[in-house]
């Protein structure tokens, strides 16, 4: 299981990531339309939470199927992936958004979270200047690298996995302190996860999740060469959740 991937620089085409999809897939094919998105040479990363709220979280298989589709695993895909194992109280998971799910044959199910768990926890995207991080809520490290080495690496203990997993995909923290440090050793670091009412930067840590599944949410693109947001960022921090 490789909880790294990485992306080789994009000499064809443009690269974007998009916040948080919450089966909104319908929305998502028409917004890449409205930005030219060209599936022959683009390539688009998801921050994750792809399913749950949304009415088309049943389309997720068919967006992994996608070859210029590619995403990190979300708090949602966690309990995806826990939910067959018994792992993930059905009522609980039902009032996350995961009723469609709940409601799916059991061999469905587990077909899922099979897909799920083949997901990275961190994706790297090579660019003309620098390696760009995703991951969904946070980097639970000091440095990219860090985090990288601590998902390589196989002979951690259980219970370090289980924090470092749990931080990157349900971390409110950064958000929450606004805390402008930034990762050092990349040149950018994207997350989703925490709905704002516009895009922002906390250092060189971009939060993309503008909350398309909610009433007046929308979905925000990064452009990973120039680090635009589309529509773009204020210059002013604007921190009130959606
Ligand atoms: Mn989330």
């Amino acid at each position: 299981m490789n909880f790294v991937k990485h992306y080789e620089k994009n000499t064809v085409g443009r690269d974007f990531a998009v916040g948080d999809i919450h089966g909104m897939f319908r929305l998502l094919q028409t917004e890449l339309e409205n930005i030219s998105f060209d599936p022959e040479r683009d390539r688009l990363f998801s921050v994750g939470d792809l399913v749950d709220r949304g009415p088309d979280s049943d389309l997720v298989l068919e967006w992994l199927d996608k070859p210029w589709f590619h995403a990190v695993r979300g708090n949602h895909e966690d309990m995806a992936i826990r939910y067959p194992s018994g792992n993930m109280i059905a009522s609980n998971y039902a009032e996350n958004g995961g009723a469609w799910n709940v409601m799916n044959p059991r061999e469905l199910q587990i077909q899922i979270s099979d897909a799920f768990n083949c997901l990275p926890i961190a994706i790297e995207v090579e660019t003309d200047d620098g390696i760009i991080g995703i991951v969904h809520a946070d980097c639970p490290c000091a440095t990219w690298q860090e985090f990288v080495a601590a998902l390589e690496d196989a002979k951690m203990s259980n219970k370090t996995r289980k924090a470092i997993f749990e931080a990157a995909m349900w971390s409110r923290e950064r958000v929450q302190i606004e805390d402008q440090s930034g990762i050092p050793d990349v040149r950018a670091v994207i997350v989703g996860h925490t709905p704002l009412p516009r895009p922002a930067a906390l250092g060189n840590v971009y939060h993309i999740d503008t909350g398309a599944v909610f009433r007046n949410g929308y979905f925000t693109f990064i452009n990973l060469a120039t680090l635009e947001t589309l529509p773009p960022m204020p210059k002013q921090l604007e921190w009130e959740a959606i």
